[in-house]
């Protein structure tokens, strides 16, 4: 039967890591894949992990299956911290899944599962796997207006004219906070227009946060999937730990849903764990289990709070002197955007020849919509890339 696979497309972000490690220049600069890494260019693991890694270590006595939903203390301490009191415990229900992908993937199943027909609305641009998952699941995507190339900001009224078009039943794909891949992101006064237009459609908002903690602070970024879980009768949440707690190889996420009442909660609770066990059984559990000992053990919790507050002020830093080198070099403000926006990623606004040029002539590689990691940057990368931008006209 293998005679009959075709090839598949590959996924243009890992792509472009592999292309840059065939590069033999000393100089070049990688800014593809969303991995943090401090100046020096290494992916470290985070203190309170490592920590909790060396007490479990010695704490761990059995390897046996945990819940089919995951550990509680993993799930517990997780909505603890997307979703603060926003709702009550017992109208959540979770399961713990193999990384943010895991859970974007569940609840697109749960979806298709509950309502074959249901139509999702996802961001023009979006995280290239949100697109891929749905395809692969024979769901139908509607993209709705998000960036506009002109600004480099988010085109709201484009957003909201396209988001009309929803329908009950359907569902709109939102990223909680440092938007892959534009580093755009909404206000609090466009969520609660969004959410208006959802809760009059009778639409059912999903939430995919990975980088809670990397755009304005831990409590900031989830301000607005607390909202809509305040305002809306039910959401969905996948949210991943790969990036706030750089357990990225660990595989660990979360689905949570959010039900208007415990005894719907439950009913979906039980769902939750059936879709576990149709497609893994039990979820990974090293890195919840990381996880739960950092959120809850006070002194894990303030080192890793303080750890990820430098990892993202860091990345402020680089933005900011970004911005200001490009100021400086093309004598206007139209880079200002990249101190506005927020996260790992910044989509540049330069054509794919103008990606292309940056990587044959400079060395420098971005995904070819000309999204950039910030954390490939350090203070003396940032002039040599502004450089490099405004030598291939961008
Ligand atoms: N969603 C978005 C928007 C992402 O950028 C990522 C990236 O890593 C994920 C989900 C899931 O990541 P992971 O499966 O590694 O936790
Ligand atoms: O967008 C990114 O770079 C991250 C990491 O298939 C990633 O989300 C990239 C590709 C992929 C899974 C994760």
């Amino acid at each position: 039967m293998f005679e009959q696979l075709k090839e598949k497309p590959a996924d243009k972000i890992l792509a472009l890591g592999q292309a840059y490690r065939e590069d033999p220049r000393e100089t070049k600069i990688d800014l593809g894949v969303g991995v943090y890494k401090t100046p020096e260019g290494v992916t470290p693991i985070m203190r309170a992990v490592k920590a909790a890694e060396k007490q479990l270590w010695e704490i761990e006595s059995t390897k046996a299956y945990t819940a089919l939903a995951g550990d509680p203390a993993f799930t517990d301490a997780m909505v603890g911290l997307v979703l603060g009191d926003a709702v009550a415990r017992d109208q959540v229900s979770t399961i713990a899944t193999p990384g943010g992908t895991g859970a974007v993937r569940q609840a697109f199943e749960l979806v298709r599962m509950v309502n074959p027909g249901a139509r999702v609305f996802v961001s023009d641009p979006t995280w290239p796997n949100h697109l891929s998952i749905l395809a692969h699941l024979g769901m139908e995507v509607v993209n709705y207006r998000y960036f506009d190339s002109a600004t480099c900001a988010v085109d709201f009224a484009g957003m909201l004219t396209d988001l009309e078009g929803v329908r009950a039943g359907d569902v709109v794909l939102l990223h909680g906070c440092c938007h892959n891949p534009t580093g755009a992101n909404l206000n609090m006064t466009e969520w609660a227009a969004v959410v208006e237009l959802l809760n009059a459609k009778g639409a059912l908002p999903m939430i995919d946060i990975a980088y809670q903690g990397f755009g304005d602070g831990l409590e900031e970024d989830a301000r607005a999937v607390r909202f809509v879980a305040a305002n809306c009768p039910e959401m969905l949440i996948a949210a991943s730990c790969s990036k706030n707690f750089g357990i990225y190889r660990e595989r660990t996420g979360i689905l949570m849903a959010v039900a208007q009442d415990a005894t719907l909660g439950k009913i979906t609770q039980g769902n939750l764990a059936y879709l576990n066990r149709q497609n893994y059984s039990f979820p990974p559990d090293h890195g919840a289990r990381l996880v739960s000992m950092v959120l809850t053990d006070a002194d894990l919790r303030a080192d890793w709070q303080a750890e990820l507050e430098d990892v993202r002020l860091g990345m402020l830093k680089l933005r900011e002197q970004l911005a200001g080198e490009l100021q400086r070099l093309s004598g206007s403000d139209r880079f200002g955007f990249i101190a506005q926006h927020r996260g790992m990623f910044s989509r540049l606004g330069a054509t794919p020849e103008q990606v292309e040029r940056l990587r044959e002539d400079h060395a420098i590689y971005m995904i070819g919509d000309s999204r950039i990691n910030i954390a490939g940057l350090n203070s003396e990368t940032v002039p040599i890339l502004a450089r490099a931008m405004i030598d291939a006209g961008v």
